[in-house]
């Protein structure tokens, strides 16, 4: 403890900065696109690097602040990090705007002791689909995500292909061995729905009859009530298209009940939505 306390006083005396006392003149902050271009969609990849830097001749502990008002969201809003002097931290962030975001220019604002970087961002229209698919594109929730893998928007990302299992082309939710798990897409405006189609997990190591959607119930929400339109039971295929007398929608639900592996997770590889 001596020992320790007069190196302390050593350093006071000399003046010498230890780590903790951050000079905040030394921070550096910079980013490597000068604009971010954001599609209003589910599963948007958009995004930039943030580089958080120390230019000084001591090493500091800082924080970056990272603002995108209310309409962006962002994968990360502060950055808090050891910067040894001469050193910058390279942050990979990810920007996401809401189905609905008025395209047009918005700025995302970050601070970092007196340095200040504004970075802007264009969000464009969000694409329309051609296919008749009512759920591409469109808001998507689920009961629970297995992340970073198996997020709900994998689910209406248009891959239906169960190889590219495990590579957020698809949903598994997190509560393994509990049932009934939800998955739900939600229209800007009523959809009349006749038609549901869900691609559950079939690879070549996964068949649908050893881990795919076993039992669920395919369910809209017609005003302010869900009603379930079609039930499923025993599937084995990969594909299970449920047909039923066509609904005003402003939801569409799949209430999950079984799995073929028994009681593990549920898996959808891509669920679609027609009006017949
Ligand atoms: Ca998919």
């Amino acid at each position: 403890m001596r020992a320790r306390a007069i190196v302390v006083l050593a350093a006071m005396v000399l003046g010498a900065v230890v780590p903790g006392s951050v000079d905040r003149q030394s921070l550096t902050l910079a980013t490597d696109v000068a604009q971010v271009a954001v599609t209003p969609v589910p599963c948007s990849t958009s995004g930039f690097e943030l580089r958080f830097g120390n230019s000084g001749k001591t090493a500091v502990y800082a924080d970056a602040f990272l603002d995108a008002g209310t309409s962006l969201t962002l994968s990360r809003k502060l950055v808090s990090s050891y910067l040894p002097p001469g050193y910058t931290l390279k942050v990979p962030i990810s920007v996401n705007a809401p189905r609905g975001t008025a395209p047009g220019s918005y700025s995302i604002v970050v601070k970092a002791g007196s340095q200040k970087l504004t970075l802007p961002v264009q969000v464009g229209e969000p694409p329309t689909d051609t296919t008749g698919n009512l759920a591409r594109y469109v808001p998507v929730t689920a009961s629970s995500e297995h992340l970073p893998v198996y997020p709900a928007c994998g689910a209406v990302d248009g891959d239906r292909d169960s190889e590219h299992w495990a590579k957020t082309t698809g949903w598994n939710d997190a509560t393994k061995g509990t049932f009934p798990d939800w998955l739900q897409v939600a229209f800007d405006q009523p959809q009349s729905v006749g038609r549901v189609d869900l691609y559950t997990l079939n690879s070549k190591q996964y068949p649908a009859a050893g881990y795919g959607l076993k039992d669920w119930d395919v369910q809209a929400q017609v005003g302010a009530t869900w009603q379930t339109v079609a039930e499923v039971r025993g599937n084995t295929a990969g594909l299970k298209s449920s047909t039923f007398t066509p609904v005003t929608a402003t939801a569409i639900r799949i209430r999950t009940l079984a799995s073929n592996e028994g009681p593990t997770y549920s898996r959808i590889v891509e669920l679609e939505a027609y009006r017949s």
